[in-house]
């Protein structure tokens, strides 16, 4: 088989991408690991940029996500119980949308004409720093392999594709935290209105939610906690005593419909290029949650990517793909600046002591008198221009 362009990893990388190359007469395998229903049943993003809200229009995937997205004006900060609202829409003229990246998964797999190769295992990249690279994989005991102009990286953090590229060729960027966060995803309505991001001596908290009547919580751990230790009513008390005790009253508490616990990390690669292999979303950087920021910032990758793969296939231009690498690298750092800022003024830090603490009241306090910091939290939440 030969195609112009094959995808690795089906998440919402790699379908953006196919369906941005399928509406422009550019042909794209996608091959996934995983079933359909494995990769539905991940609960990760819940927020959008208007980026994002733009390409799920370009990509004519956005009927239902116009329907049923919640348009948030603004979020809440609590630190040790005092609040502050940033207004995003006052401030900066702009908003985001609280929409579950499970369904902007549904609607790109919805809105695919061609089908994608589910349950595809070994999947391997070959000879991409060549003029004929192609890909193996192996489903029901069969090696297939297909022919390409291009591969697309969309694999994820532990992925094949960054992988397969020579250590020597590759430079990593990378800081763990020594905490994770654990979630619960609740069929009962949100505590607020608009998300709670909250900072406590316990450590860190977030109101979330996915629609009117399903709420999606998460709490600050240690990196190697263990979920089997936490049963719901230990959830639900934890959380309360790290919200502002008006917040904590409105809780309405229910039965977990999934629990899990998400290490945090910042990771980058350089260079996202190798020959004609390209790396894109969380295959080639993580980013700590705190921002919102991981899955938007694959959505802006894969815009910028589908643009380069079409100019390059149509009208047989590389300067869109010898671009690529350096212009998506610049959007990225700033997305993990901001990531980085968000998480250490939220989270609570072992190692810092009684200083650190202060200096992260200071930053709060700082934000809450002026108008310019909140500007700027503004911009980077909402999404900088690419
Ligand atoms: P994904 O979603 O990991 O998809 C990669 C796909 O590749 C498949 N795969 C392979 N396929 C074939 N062969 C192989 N060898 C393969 N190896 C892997 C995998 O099965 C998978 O289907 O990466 P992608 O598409 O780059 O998307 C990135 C986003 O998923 C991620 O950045 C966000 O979820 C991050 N994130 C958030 N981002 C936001 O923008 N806003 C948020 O509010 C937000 N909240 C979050 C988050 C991530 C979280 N977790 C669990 C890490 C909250 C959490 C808790
Ligand atoms: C979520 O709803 O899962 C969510 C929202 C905001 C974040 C992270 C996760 O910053």
């Amino acid at each position: 088989m030969r195609t112009n362009v094959v995808i690795i990893g089906a998440g919402p990388a790699g379908l953006m991408l196919g369906r941005l190359l399928e509406l422009a007469g550019v042909d794209a395998a996608i091959l996934e690991r995983k079933s359909p229903d494995y990769v539905l049943g991940r609960i990760r993003a819940g927020v959008l940029e208007q980026g994002t809200i733009d390409l799920m229009d370009r990509a004519e995937a956005s009927t239902r996500l116009h329907a049923e997205g919640l348009i948030h004006h603004g979020i809440d900060l609590s630190f040790d119980g005092d609040r502050q609202r940033i207004d995003f829409s006052a401030l900066i003229g702009r908003h985001v949308m609280v929409y579950g990246q499970t369904e902007v998964t549904r609607d790109l797999m919805n809105a695919r004409k061609a089908p994608t190769i589910y349950e595809a295992e070994d999947v391997e990249p070959h000879d991409f720093d060549g003029k004929s690279p192609y890909v193996t994989y192996k489903q029901g005991g069969t090696t297939h392999r297909i022919d390409c102009d291009y591969i697309a990286g969309c694999d994820g953090f532990h992925g094949v594709s960054r992988q397969s590229v020579p250590q020597t060729a590759l430079t990593l960027y990378e800081r763990t935290y020594p905490f994770g966060w654990l979630g619960i995803l609740v069929d009962k309505p949100p505590v607020a209105d608009e998300l709670v991001y909250a900072h406590h001596e316990r450590g860190f908290a977030l109101c979330s939610q996915r629609s009117p009547t399903r709420s999606r919580y998460y709490v600050q751990v240690p990196v190697d906690e263990n979920v089997e230790a936490w049963s719901d009513t230990r959830f639900w008390d934890e959380l309360r005593l790290r919200l502002n005790p008006e917040t904590a009253e409105n809780l309405q508490t229910g039965p977990s419909i999934e629990k899990s616990i998400a290490p945090l990390r910042s990771f980058v690669a350089e260079p996202l290029r190798f020959g004609r292999l390209f790396l894109a979303g969380d295959a080639a950087h993580i980013v700590p949650p705190t921002g919102a920021k991981g899955l938007n910032l694959a959505m802006s990758d894969v815009a910028t990517l589908a643009d380069a793969l079409i100019e390059a296939t149509i009208e047989k231009s590389s300067a869109g793909v010898d671009a690529y690498s350096a212009k998506v690298l610049q959007r990225i750092w700033k997305a993990e600046r901001f990531s980085w800022w968000m998480t250490s003024l939220l989270h609570t830090f072992p190692e810092t002591g009684a200083f650190g603490r202060r200096i992260q009241r200071a930053e709060f306090d700082y934000l809450c008198g002026s108008q310019t910091a909140q500007q700027s939290l503004a911009e980077n939440y909402t999404g900088l221009p690419s």
